[in-house]
């Protein structure tokens, strides 16, 4: 083995990453060089994956303190890794055999989708794309968004042409924030490419990296299909979920047992959950694109939109179940405090983004009530610097987030405090033990 093997395999034992494992690509492609533009939830798992397999990685992202925080940590654990470097310099791309863009694509405040990022870094890439180099868009997008502005912006800032010069695909990002199970080497992926060379370049990369199936996909509009499919139909569950709970809420009928009873059907079943709202950066938002894009081709989702409606209504609907508490405690809303425990989207997580718990924080301060604030996964949104100052004299509780931290707490610890409602926004608390505590216990639901 040559010595610039040997001594990369002596850096990565000194990092502590595994030992690259011989991976099925090994025996007929020499290492090669990846740029992941955006070193986030998505590129960081990535990179780190493609440098544990053999990969010489530059992680490139436009946040100064993002970058300088993650070289810092890998000096600190173990000194200057030429293997594995972050930067904010997009000069790295031209050094890149195959270049990995990872970056956000959000939406606008009235659900366009807003591919601002995504313009951007095909603008930076595209400046120094060389011939013979690989593009791998990872990010979510509606179908037709790498050919129609993906390829462009890369062709016009770099004059060479896609599927001659250089290649294109899309593969997207699959990474489940939280799971220990699901992992970037271990889940599946599909893979779309602009043409035959960009998708035989794009499954040869992954599978050098990914210990899982790769399903090439026919086109890269059906690669893209793919993730806005899978996260419509898990909004669409949700939303079952939820309407189930509103209409079972008038019924008397504990949806969660009926849920509960309904998996208990070995197949053509998959159970999802009634809740204070979507959060996240995919599930709220990934429905859009495909509803914008099918609207521009005339075709309207009246399906997925309605799905969207029901489960943007659940903040309100969680705020009214106290205000509705209060009331029915002859409690005026203007000398009323309420806590809100949570602004996580999901559990024991730090990401708060379009997190539900904050259009119920508004709705409580537009009712009058004055509102304390505790996630100790997310201290900067806190008001409050620990749950026993945030509960403290609050009449009313609301539960958003089902931190372990929160799931463990006793009615006594309500009691205590002299919260007198508490709303369970996840489900996630003994109901018949805070009813015997005499607390005013409002699921959803149940
Ligand atoms: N939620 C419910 N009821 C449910 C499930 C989720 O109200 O039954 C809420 C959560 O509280 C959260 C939001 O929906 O606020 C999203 O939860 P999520 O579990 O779907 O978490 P995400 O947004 O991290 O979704 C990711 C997605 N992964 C990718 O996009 C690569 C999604 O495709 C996965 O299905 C999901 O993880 C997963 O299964 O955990």
């Amino acid at each position: 083995m040559s010595t610039h093997k040997e001594a990369q395999k002596t850096e990565r034992r000194e990092w502590g990453a595994d030992e690259p494992e011989k991976n099925r690509e090994e025996q007929s492609t020499a290492w090669k060089t990846l740029a992941v533009v955006g070193v986030g939830y998505v590129g960081l798992p990535l990179a780190e994956q493609a440098y544990r397999r053999g990969y010489s990685v530059t992680g490139i992202d436009i946040d100064e303190e993002k970058v300088s925080a993650l070289a810092h940590r890998l000096e600190r654990k173990n000194g200057a890794n030429p293997s594995l470097t972050f930067s904010t310099d997009f000069l790295a791309v031209a050094d890149a055999d195959i270049i990995a863009v990872c970056v956000p694509t959000p939406v606008y405040k009235n659900h366009a989708p807003n591919l601002s990022p995504l313009k951007a870094a095909c603008r930076d890439v595209g400046r120094y794309l060389r011939a013979g180099q690989l593009v791998i868009l990872e990010s979510t997008v509606n179908p037709n968004v790498t050919e129609s502005i993906v390829v462009p912006l890369l062709e016009k800032n770099s004059g060479l042409a896609v599927e001659r010069d250089f290649f294109v695909a899309h593969a997207p990002e699959r990474i489940n924030p939280g799971d220990s199970l699901w992992h970037v080497g271990n889940i599946p992926r599909v893979v779309g490419g602009i043409g035959p060379e960009s998708l035989e370049r794009a499954s040869a990369f992954y599978r050098s990296v990914i210990d899982a199936a790769i399903l090439e996909m026919n086109s890269v509009r059906e690669a893209e299909a793919v993730k806005v499919v899978e996260n419509s139909f898990r909004d669409v569950n949700i939303a079952f979920a939820n309407e189930l709970a509103l209409s079972f809420a008038r019924l008397g009928i504990n949806v969660e047992n009926v849920i509960r009873g309904a998996s208990t059907k070995p197949f053509s079943f998959l159970a999802h959950y009634p809740g204070c709202g979507v959060g996240g950066h995919c599930i709220p938002v990934d429905p859009y694109y495909l509803i914008r894009y099918a609207e521009e081709n005339g075709f309207h989702h009246d399906f997925l939109s309605l799905a969207r409606k029901i489960n943007n209504r659940m903040p309100a609907y969680t705020a009214d179940l106290l205000l509705r508490a209060l009331k029915d405690l002859s409690i005026p809303f203007a000398s009323a405090s309420a806590a809100v425990l949570g602004v996580a989207y999901k559990p024991n997580i730090e990401d708060d983004r379009e997190s539900p718990s904050y259009k119920i924080i508004e709705r409580l301060e537009r009712a009058g009530l004055s509102v304390r604030v505790f996630d100790p996964f997310v201290p900067k949104q806190s008001t409050a610097e620990t749950i026993d100052e945030a509960v403290s004299g609050a009449t009313a509780v609301v539960v958003a987030t089902a931190h372990q931290q929160f799931v463990d707490l006793s009615p006594d610890f309500f009691t205590t405090h002299g919260v007198r409602a508490v709303v369970d926004g996840r489900n996630c608390l003994d109901k018949e033990k805070f009813l015997t505590a005499g607390i005013v216990y409002r699921g959803i639901g149940i």
